[in-house]
């Protein structure tokens, strides 16, 4: 990965239509664009998704104390058919003890399993995914140890700060490996998988999906200010967020931590994961249209920068971090400085920082961009600025 082998590039235009006249007004972006650059997306690189079920949960555990007292924890089970059967995701919740009322949230998908977030022992341990008849596994799924992922979600700081959290595991949803689409939420719409063609939904779009329903139950928990939840994902989940928060305007701000190339990143700086990469490591996380691009960046009638302006005027925290070159901070940078016109044009301060290599600050106003030291991952400091940019936009 070199920097003077990025080629030259140019962007697609974000404030132009596609008819060619220019996006002037919150109308112009409301009504033309912002539907226009949806349909982009969903028809060029994730896929559409099907209608939510209507909301069907069973509650698995009611509040009950927890973390030496500073919380209360409840889990449930939300189902994706619309009956109390079938695939569902088991979502964790904690809030401070000390809450009288609603608090806001953070939601966000975990990698191994909802007992990874927390070593509290009464974390449900994740149910093996259904049999399925698609492809197995290469390689079974390691059992991951309980509180092991504990550092990437800072639950007593984020209840310290006054927040509630809420996670489910991502293979709760839809596995994630390249199994034809037989398992997980696919396998709910044969008749979406008898006619599966270059627009049919991929595993991120799922994955997105999922944490709109996600959603559908948090806007219905007496815990949740569903006025003020962050929806946030990291790396791979953080693409999955920002499609999920570009579409679904319930969610008060996005936060995309290193989710590089297919998420914040710019395709076309071409700089470490491409689209031809990850279309042939994981065939199954875009819709197969997006597999015509491979190689293609320059050809391109779109890039990041108009995904990320779809959260506008919302809060937007794009977070890099030095070391994650194969996500490309400065890609992830420039995705948030060019979405920034369409966060302008609605009356938020956009961004207007210049690139620093080395730039552990978080720059000021809407989207925000911060880059930390260190490698791919989520750490306290990154939960910290999340936090502080949250207090910026939900206030006391
Ligand atoms: C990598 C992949 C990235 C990123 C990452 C992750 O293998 O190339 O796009 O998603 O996995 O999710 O950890």
């Amino acid at each position: 990965m070199d920097e003077a082998q990025v080629p030259p590039f140019v962007l697609p235009e974000l404030l132009k239509a596609a008819d060619g006249k220019a996006v002037t007004s919150k109308d112009d972006w409301r009504w033309k664009r912002r539907p226009e650059l949806l349909a982009l997306f969903e028809q060029e690189m994730y896929g559409q998704a099907p209608a939510r079920p209507p909301l069907a949960f069973a509650v698995l555990e009611e509040a009950t104390p927890a973390l030496e007292g500073k919380a209360l924890r409840k889990q449930v089970r939300v189902f994706f058919s619309g009956r109390k059967e079938g695939p569902a995701m088991d979502v964790l919740m904690y809030v401070p003890a000390t809450a009288s009322g609603p608090v806001p949230f953070f939601w966000g998908l975990n990698f191994n399993g909802n007992h990874t977030v927390s070593a509290d022992a009464a974390i449900a341990l994740p149910r093996p995914a259904p049999a399925s008849s698609g492809k197995p596994r290469l390689k079974p799924l390691k059992p991951a140890e309980r509180g092991s992922e504990a550092s990437r979600w800072q639950i007593e700081a984020v209840l310290a700060h006054g927040y509630g959290t809420a996670t489910a595991w991502y293979e709760d949803i839809d596995p994630d490996y390249d199994d034809g689409f037989q398992n997980g939420v696919h396998a709910l719409f044969p008749e979406i998988e008898a006619r599966r063609g270059g627009t049919t939904w991929g595993s991120l779009a799922a994955w997105a999906w999922g944490l709109r329903v996600g959603m559908d139950y948090l806007v219905r928990e007496p815990w949740c200010d569903a006025a003020r939840v962050g929806l946030h994902g990291h790396s791979r989940l953080g693409k999955a967020a920002v499609w999920a928060g570009a579409q679904d305007e319930r969610f008060s701000l996005v936060i995309s931590n290193n989710s590089g190339c297919g998420g914040a990143a710019l395709s076309k700086r071409f700089f470490g994961e491409n689209v031809g990469g990850i279309n042939t490591n994981f065939p199954h996380w875009f819709c197969s249209n997006y597999h015509q691009w491979k190689g293609r960046e320059p050809d391109m009638p779109f890039d990041q920068h108009q995904l990320l302006a779809l959260v506008a005027p919302r809060g937007l925290l794009v977070g890099s971090a030095e070391e994650d070159l194969w996500a490309d901070p400065e890609g992830e940078f420039l995705a948030a400085r060019a979405a920034s016109p369409a966060f302008v044009l609605l009356g938020e301060k956009g961004l207007e920082a210049h690139w620093k290599r080395e730039n552990s600050a978080i720059s000021q106003g809407n989207p925000a961009h911060w880059q930390r030291p260190g490698k791919h991952d989520v750490t306290d400091q990154d939960w910290e600025r999340w936090m502080s940019f949250a207090r910026s936009r939900w206030g006391k």
